[in-house]
C-alpha cells in the first residue's frame, strides 16, 4: 500500500526533460550535459555569487554599460515599448535599464520558477506602476508571450552574454527565434563577452574562492538527489580550460578516479581523468558579434564597449 502511494509521488517529481538530456548526454561520447541544468535554487544562487566575484568582470562591467548607455538605449529604442527578458533570473542589472527606458510592460522569461517569481516581485516593488509579466520556461523553446503586451513594440534584453553558452548554430537559430516572438518592429539589447587574455578568462571561470567549482559540481548533486543518482562528489573536479578553436570556455568535471555509478537505473563507468563537459562560454570578437547577429536576423545599430573592451552591448533592430 505504503509502495503504491509513494511509487507514483516520486516519479513525478522527476523532470522528464532533465532525465532525458542527462541521461543522453552521460551515453554519448564525450559526455556533455546542456548547462540549463545548472540552475536549480541553489545553482541560481551560487552563479549569483559568481557575479560578484573579483575575477568574474562579465556582470560588473555589462552592469556599469547599462548604467552609463541606458539614456542611448532610450534614445534609439524610444520609450513605450514592452521589455522582453530573456532568462531573466534575479534581475539585477534589469532596474538599470528600466528605469532609463520607461517601458510600458515588462516580461521576464526564466527557467527557474522560484527564482523567477522573487526576482519578479522585488521589481514589481520597485516599479510600481510597471506591469510585471512573468513567464516561466525554456527561452529555447517556443514560448508564448502574455497577451497583455500584444500590439506593444517589443525591446528583447538578453544581457549577459548568456548567448555565449549556445554553440554558434544554436545561437543563431535563437535569434531568430526572438526575432519571430518579438515581432518585425522589435530591437534587440544584448551582452556579448569578448575574446581576451587567456589568463583572465580562466580566472574568470575557475575562481579563488571555488564558487564556480560548487556551481559546477552542484550539478552532481542535483542529478543525485532528483534522478536518484549516485555519483559521488569526491570523485569530481571542477575543470576551466580555454579552447582557442573555438573560442569558448569549457567547463569539464573530471573523473579523479574511475568511477562507477548509476543515475535514474542507467549504468556509467568513466575513466580516471576523463570529463563530463558541462558548459561552454563562446567569446566574440567584434566582428564576429556583427556577423552573428546579423545570421540571426537582427541589424546591429549601435554598440558600446568598457574602457578595456572586455565586453560589449549591442543594441540591434530586426
Ligand atoms: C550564464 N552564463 C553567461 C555564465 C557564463 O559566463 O558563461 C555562466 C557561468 N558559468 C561559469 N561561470 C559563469
Amino acid at each position: 500500500m505504503l509502495l503504491t502511494e509513494d511509487a507514483p509521488a516520486r516519479t513525478q517529481r522527476i523532470d522528464p526533460a532533465f532525465r532525458r538530456d542527462i541521461l543522453e548526454g552521460l551515453a554519448q561520447e564525450p559526455k556533455a550535459t546542456p548547462p540549463i541544468w545548472f540552475y536549480d535554487r541553489r545553482g541560481s544562487e551560487l552563479f549569483e555569487q559568481i557575479t560578484d566575484l573579483p575575477e568574474y568582470y562579465p556582470t560588473r562591467t555589462e552592469t556599469a554599460l547599462l548604467k552609463a548607455h541606458g539614456p542611448d538605449v532610450a534614445r534609439a529604442a524610444g520609450a513605450g515599448r514592452a521589455v522582453v527578458e530573456f532568462g531573466a533570473g534575479s534581475s539585477r542589472k534589469t532596474p538599470h535599464l528600466l528605469r532609463a527606458i520607461d517601458p510600458a510592460a515588462y516580461v521576464p522569461i526564466d527557467i527557474s520558477g522560484d527564482f523567477l517569481h522573487d526576482s519578479s516581485a522585488e521589481l514589481a516593488r520597485a516599479f510600481p506602476h510597471l506591469p510585471v509579466l512573468p513567464v516561466v520556461g525554456d527561452f529555447n523553446q517556443p514560448l508564448d508571450l502574455p497577451e497583455e503586451i500584444s500590439g506593444m513594440p517589443r525591446l528583447g534584453f538578453f544581457p549577459g552574454s548568456t548567448i555565449g553558452n549556445m554553440d554558434p548554430g544554436a545561437a543563431v537559430d535563437l535569434l531568430r527565434a526572438m526575432r519571430r516572438l518579438l515581432g518585425d518592429d522589435a530591437m534587440l539589447l544584448i551582452g556579448m563577452d569578448r575574446i581576451k587574455d587567456r589568463d583572465r578568462l580562466i580566472a574568470a571561470y575557475d575562481d579563488a574562492q571555488g564558487v564556480t567549482a560548487a556551481f559546477n559540481l552542484n550539478l552532481i548533486e542535483r542529478i543525485n538527489r532528483e534522478l536518484e543518482g549516485d555519483m559521488p562528489v569526491d570523485g569530481f573536479a571542477h575543470r576551466a580550460v580555454w579552447n582557442d578553436e573555438k573560442a569558448r570556455i569549457e567547463m569539464h568535471l573530471e573523473a579523479l578516479r574511475a568511477l562507477d555509478f548509476q543515475v535514474a537505473g542507467a549504468r556509467f563507468h568513466m575513466d580516471r581523468g576523463e570529463t563530463i563537459h558541462t558548459e561552454s562560454s563562446h567569446k566574440y570578437g567584434t566582428r564576429d558579434e556583427r556577423i552573428l547577429l546579423r545570421a540571426g536576423g537582427w541589424d546591429p545599430v549601435e554598440e558600446w564597449t568598457d574602457a578595456e573592451g572586455l565586453f560589449g552591448l549591442v543594441l540591434a533592430q530586426a
